[in-house]
């Protein structure tokens, strides 16, 4: 492992990589394969990004761990044991840690070592990056793996320094846990997060008050043990799997982009998909079912009624059956919520759930949760109220281009980015997965390894041309911009107070981040970019 240098000598490197997550890590392997000096620097004490820091009770990933995964060392593909279909945190945990050191990825990783400023030389070509150790590195090319969802956002509630209780959140578990046996416990925030971890925490706590101010829409993962002879196919195919992924719209193989509008079938047809969906679990099966699942209004309440009756049908109280309905955004253009037992959850007698859009939380006392209708005494409160998603991460670090603009002041009005890779004004910069991407729209690991690949191929191109600065076309960029924003607006995404848009966010600009045209179309798109001589980016 690479050693903090507090001794002041600048570190000199081809290759800045900011974050060891599954970007970062990925970054290493190939740049270094191609001889490039490459340091990753992270801010935890362990490598794995989300996978690190997310260690609340249930968190889990929501794509089947045969897709979640590395598919770029087929060996590693092959002889890697999921144990369950969905894997747990710390089966991810463990699998990125395996990654790293089989691939040796360590020595060139440095831990505990946030990156505080990144500023670009213009005369020397070069970027100068601050840690918050008080280290300087100089590097060629900077590349940011920073992550989407890695910034924490607890909300600025009044009082919240005055709770006599214990407070966590999702993004930022203690990681020897926490035992909620015997505790009443608020949980606020009813995402992804929430929603995996309410069913858990019931099962301790002696009352859990779950604080929802929007109900979200969740299909059952239908988890269990992995299923040996699948397993078994899907390795003997792996290769054609992650070909025929590559080209979906989520990066999910098994689910082709669909032909046919929902309104083209009979409703019993329709029925009998959603039903078969349903119990195989998932949520990419839905979101790739029909042409307009995700366009048409009226395709897509076929798809939302369906689920609404299902959430009807299971949890008993039909107060509390109504006030978990959805009835304010299409299905899945919030991010679609996989559970395991979350509706079921709500039939203890352990378990409320407090209606926060009606009497919205005023403050957080020494004693609990005041709401506008009462105060709610608690022991614990767990925070699961999502992340400054997309932009967060970047914006906190003092980036700094070819004329001194500051980055999060060039994104006041909304991220502008060519490709969701690189920035105009930001020379030699490159984001893994970054807004304007299909990133977060995809099997992230799909994502990471299809950017990486990209930048690794274009800085291979640069070092045999001697090129010294590679700059993203403000043009370019501004073309970019409108065409992600065009496709999102022909479909049903930025109708939700979303993540996506920055909506969780108060006074973050409202713009649909993620360029939703899907992974096959953007990948398309990237190889013709770089067949085309780089098209849109200045290489000098
Ligand atoms: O965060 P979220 P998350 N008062 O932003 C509520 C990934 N992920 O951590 O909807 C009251 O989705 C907020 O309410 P509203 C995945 O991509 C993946 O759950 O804004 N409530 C919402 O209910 C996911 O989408 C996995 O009205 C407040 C919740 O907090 C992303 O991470 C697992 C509030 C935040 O939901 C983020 O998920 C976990 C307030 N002031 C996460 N402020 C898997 O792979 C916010 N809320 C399975």
């Amino acid at each position: 492992m690479s050693q903090a240098n507090p001794a002041k000598e600048v570190i000199q490197l081809d290759v800045a990589v900011v974050g060891a997550g599954l970007g970062g890590l990925y970054a290493i392997h190939r740049l270094r394969g191609l001889g490039f000096k490459t340091r990753a620097f992270e801010a935890g004490s362990g490598v794995g990004g989300t996978w690190f820091w997310n260690k609340y009770p249930g968190a889990r990933c929501d794509i089947e761990s045969l897709e979640y995964s590395y598919s770029f060392d087929d060996d590693l593909q092959q002889e890697w044991s999921w144990p369950e279909r969905y894997s747990t945190q710390p089966q991810i945990l463990a699998y990125i840690q395996h990654v790293a050191q089989r691939f040796d990825l360590m020595r060139d990783v440095q831990l505990n070592t946030r990156i505080a400023e990144a500023t670009f030389d213009a005369d020397l070509n070069r970027w100068t990056l601050k840690t918050s150790n008080g280290e300087t590195i100089s590097a060629r090319f900077c590349i940011m793996a920073t992550g989407n969802l890695s910034t924490p956002r607890v909300p600025d509630f009044k009082g919240i320094g005055t709770f006599e209780g214990r407070w966590y959140h999702s993004g930022m578990w203690p990681a020897e846990g926490v035992d909620f046996t015997g505790k009443r416990v608020g949980v606020i925030g009813t995402g992804s997060s929430g929603i995996q971890m309410i069913p858990l925490i019931a099962q301790q706590a002696k009352h859990l008050h779950v604080f929802q101010r929007t109900a979200n829409f969740s299909l059952p993962a239908q988890n269990g043990p992995m299923d040996l002879e699948r397993e078994q196919a899907f390795k003997a195919n792996y290769r054609s799997r992650r070909d025929e992924a590559r080209q979906t719209g989520f990066g999910v193989s098994g689910y082709p982009v669909p032909i046919q509008s929902a309104l083209e079938v009979s409703d019993d047809e329709r029925r009998e998909k959603y039903e078969t969906l349903w119990d195989r679990g998932g949520s990419i099966g839905f979101l790739s079912c029909y042409t307009d699942f995700l366009v048409s209004e009226e395709a897509n309440e076929t798809a939302a009624a369906f689920v609404r009756e299902k959430i009807r049908s299971v949890v008993k109280n039909p107060k509390v059956a109504a006030l978990l309905t959805p009835t304010d955004h299409p299905i899945g253009t919030k991010r679609l919520c996989l559970d395991t037992g979350y509706y079921e959850t709500y039939n203890r007698p352990n378990v409320s759930l407090v209606d926060v859009r009606s009497a919205p939380i005023q403050e957080i006392t020494p004693k609990g949760v005041r709401t506008a209708d009462q105060e709610y005494e608690l022991d614990a409160i767990a925070f699961a109220t999502g992340f400054d998603a997309m932009t967060g991460a970047l914006r906190e670090i003092d980036i700094r281009g070819a004329d001194g603009t500051h980055l999060a002041d060039k994104w006041v009005g909304g991220p502008m980015t060519y490709l969701g890779i690189m920035v105009a004004g930001f020379p030699n910069m490159f984001i893994v997965t970054g807004p304007g991407s299909p990133g977060v729209k995809s099997q992230m690991i799909h994502s990471i390894e299809q950017h990486v690949d990209w930048v690794s191929d274009l800085l291979k191109t640069a070092s045999e041309r001697q090129i010294r600065r590679i700059e993203a076309d403000t043009d370019a960029e501004s073309n970019w911009v409108s065409h992600v924003n065009e496709v999102a607006d022909g479909t049903l995404y930025p109708r939700a107070n979303s993540w996506y848009v920055g909506a969780n966010i108060p006074g973050k600009p409202r713009v649909f981040m993620p360029y939703v045209a899907g992974v096959g179309v953007y990948r398309k798109l990237c190889d013709e970019v770089a067949a085309d001589g780089y098209r849109g980016l200045k290489l000098s």
